[in-house]
């Protein structure tokens, strides 16, 4: 026995034994670092030295030597001065006399409550790293910075960094009903525990807090946008109060989802008329109500008139009067309405990508200062691939607030490895052309653009209760990527992952570019393997897992496969030119132009925009059918290699994660052969073409493939 334990204490203290881990600690880990970087970093950290107490200076001191002593693998005391080389000096101009000292007013107020700055500097001889703000979230989210300095292995000896964030509003939507049920959530249940809540919060709510801060989220939309009234009864606030008090130590806001309804529903009114004084007045209450228990409340998000909710239409009201409303209720205290322009009613030939465009863009300036309007990312809903949103350059009166799916609702839930950022990178790099080239969704959102006093953006979250928070372990990496995005939007995807790789999964150099590169090529080879070539929306329908471009039963039909892709026999895709829908209008001229030309669209969105003739020639010089094939294969191929370049790394990554990740994979790899053997199949039966070359025989027949859904 003492020799066993004597051998795993060897291998432990040598690297060679990597201990079990089972995610819950996602990028904070905080395990001692690699022997070459502790040399380099223990005389430089010695101390932390945080004055003052606050709930948010209590939890960065507590985040630094916590964080500190598991890296360095030594303690790192808490000390109240600067009494030897190597102190950790942390806190704003009002919490600590040393940073008083500084002289660096300017420069902190430039960086503003958010924002941080992380300098080498010497107090009476000694050296030191000063990790300063004007606001003490600002300190905390510099504490965050330096840790991932360290978990990244960046030097540290000449340290000058500033920092801050270019969008006010980083925002997770939970999609969490009063049940415990989250819709769209693979990995679990709701992170909140309604029925234990107020009287009990679960540790959890505060890690979820720090995780969340380590990004700079500063606001959590706590329930589901299809939302149930009582969220907001005074029973549901005081849960919801409760968790606040967790969440404001790390800087975060609470928001909660309004029930258009809710006056009637809660109040016993007869209407929700938003131009009926009553309701007003209901609502003004309401919101006074709220803000008595939770102060720093951040406001509401609605989903009004959208898939059966109710909304200012039901009263033959515009949007403008609902958001309004809710915006002079919340306004004398510092609140702010979210408003979805995700708003698609079907009229006869109409074309659900240009909805939203029509419903919305009249509205123009007529918001009032505290509305965002919160748009998705692309014109139809959260597509593997979608062109970015035409509002997006076409309200410059109107802070518009990009909205992106966390959650794989229609990315393989959370059995596929799917790196978002590259999504979410080529969405907000797409050209609006709204004034002139360089017209950048990024410079949209964070408003650059038309000088936006207002900016935000919402994810909605993929955390549940599950271990590990996502379910799949790389989906860690999405949310980590969604908040790094939101700090800074200019983000190369490539370095978010390579941070999320060394701080969660390992330090080896060839892990991490092995790691790294199945991630960056994974959003495309999923693309491939689902909707390659501008395909959209042909899912199994409800739980959108799997394909089924067959479909055409349900009563609406924008919610059947047969509408997206038009397949007959002359050939495939959506005709969204002037020949067509003529939804393609919608964008800029130099956008249109080039998207409404089949031999000038970009090829991922040719089927997008295009009824295409199977035998088009593509930049290939392939056929369209040909071409459409080779890419489900290339995915199918993509996945089977992912499965074995993970194999080669199963002495590096710890072995329990390691194989959950592998048997996830797996799935992934037998899900992309289905997709492709179901979607092609299908096609095949207009195209009346064979399967090319390099393309593999379908494992089942058709009629096997739709008989089930692959969940
Ligand atoms: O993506 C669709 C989902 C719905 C969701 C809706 C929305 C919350 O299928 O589950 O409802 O979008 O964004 O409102």
């Amino acid at each position: 026995m003492l020799i066993v334990s004597l051998i795993v204490a060897i291998l432990c203290v040598t690297g060679v034994v990597t201990r079990a881990e089972d995610g819950y600690r996602l990028w904070l880990r905080y395990d001692q670092l690699p022997e070459r970087m502790l040399n380099l970093y223990r005389p430089r950290v010695t101390s932390v030295v945080v004055p003052g107490r606050s709930p948010t200076l209590d939890a960065v001191r507590e985040e630094l030597a916590k964080g500190c002593a598991g890296l360095l693998g030594n303690p790192v005391p808490v000390k109240t001065e600067v009494d030897q080389d190597g102190a950790l000096v942390v806190g704003t101009p009002k919490s600590s006399t040393l940073i008083a000292k500084l002289g660096w007013e300017r420069q902190l107020i430039n960086l503003g409550p958010e924002g941080f700055r992380i300098r080498s500097a010497r107090f009476g001889g000694r050296s030191a790293i000063v990790i300063a703000s004007n606001g003490e979230a600002g300190a905390l989210y510099g504490a965050f910075h330096f840790l991932r300095l360290l978990q990244t292995s960046h030097p540290i000896d000449h340290l000058d960094i500033s920092s801050s964030p270019r969008l006010q509003l980083r925002v997770l939507n939970h999609w969490d009903n009063l049940d415990g049920s989250v819709e769209r959530g693979y990995a679990g249940k709701s992170l909140w525990d309604w029925k234990a809540l107020p009287e009990t919060v679960s540790p959890r709510v505060r890690d979820y807090a720090r995780a969340n801060a380590s990004l700079g989220i500063n606001g959590s939309v706590l329930n589901n946008v299809n939302a149930n009234s009582q969220s907001l009864s005074a029973e549901y606030l005081r849960k919801a109060a409760a968790i606040a008090d967790v969440f404001r130590s790390y800087g975060i806001r609470v928001y909660l989802s309004a029930r258009f309804s809710a006056p009637i529903e809660l109040g016993g009114l007869k209407t929700a008329d938003p131009l009926d004084p009553d309701v007003r007045e209901w609502w003004k209450k309401k919101a006074d109500e709220i803000y008595k228990v939770i102060p720093d409340f951040g406001g509401f998000l609605v989903k009004a008139n959208s898939e059966g909710q109710p909304g200012p239409r039901t009263y033959n009201r515009d949007h403008v009067d609902g958001a309004n409303m809710l915006a002079a209720a919340v306004a004398p205290h510092g609140g702010t309405v979210m408003w979805r322009a995700f708003v698609y009613d079907a009229k006869p030939d109409y074309d659900r990508a240009a909805a939203a465009y029509d419903n919305l863009q009249p509205f123009d300036g007529r918001f009032a200062p505290n509305v965002l309007l919160q748009v998705k990312n692309g014109p139809i809903d959260f597509q593997p691939r979608e062109p970015f949103h035409p509002l997006f350059g076409a309200m410059p009166k109107t802070p518009l607030m990009p909205e992106l799916q966390i959650t794989q609702e229609y990315l393989g839930f959370s059995n596929h490895l799917v790196f978002l950022a590259s999504m979410w990178r080529e969405f907000f790099d797409a050209d609006t052309y709204a004034k002139g080239h360089g017209s950048t969704v990024t410079k949209v959102a964070d408003g650059s653009l038309d000088g936006q006093r207002l900016t935000g953006i919402a994810g909605v979250a993929n955390a549940g209760s599950e271990t590990n928070w996502t379910g799949h372990h790389f989906a860690q990496s999405n949310w980590y990527a969604f908040g790094r995005l939101a700090w800074n939007p200019d983000l190369d995807s490539r370095r978010i992952a390579e941070e999320w790789i060394r701080m969660t999964l390992t330090q080896d150099n060839n892990a991490v570019e092995v790691i790294a590169r199945i991630m960056l090529e994974s959003h495309e080879a999923v693309v491939d393997y689902m909707t390659p070539l501008g395909l959209h929306h042909i899912m199994w329908p409800g739980h959108h897992y799997g394909p089924a471009p067959w479909w055409d039963d349900s009563k609406r039909p924008d919610w059947n496969s047969v509408y997206y892709h038009r397949a007959d026999e002359s050939g495939l895709g959506f005709d969204r030119t002037k020949t067509g829908s003529n939804a393609v209008a919608q964008y800029h001229p130099p956008v249109r132009d080039r998207f409404a030309r089949i031999d000038t669209c970009p090829e991922k969105f040719l089927l997008w925009f295009h009824h295409v003739p199977w035998d088009h020639r593509m930049q290939s010089g392939r056929t369209l059918w040909d071409e459409l094939a080779l890419h489900y294969q290339r995915g199918v191929d993509w996945a089977r290699a992912a499965c074995k370049d993970w194999e080669t790394l199963a002495g590096v990554i710890d072995p329990e994660r390691h194989a959950e990740i592998a048997k996830r994979l797996a799935i992934q790899e037998r899900d992309a052969v289905w997709w492709r053997d179901a979607v092609l199949l299908y096609f095949q039966g207009f195209s009346k073409r064979p399967l090319p070359k390099g393309v593999e025989k379908p494992q089942k027949t058709l009629e096997e493939y739709k008989s089930k859904s692959l969940l």
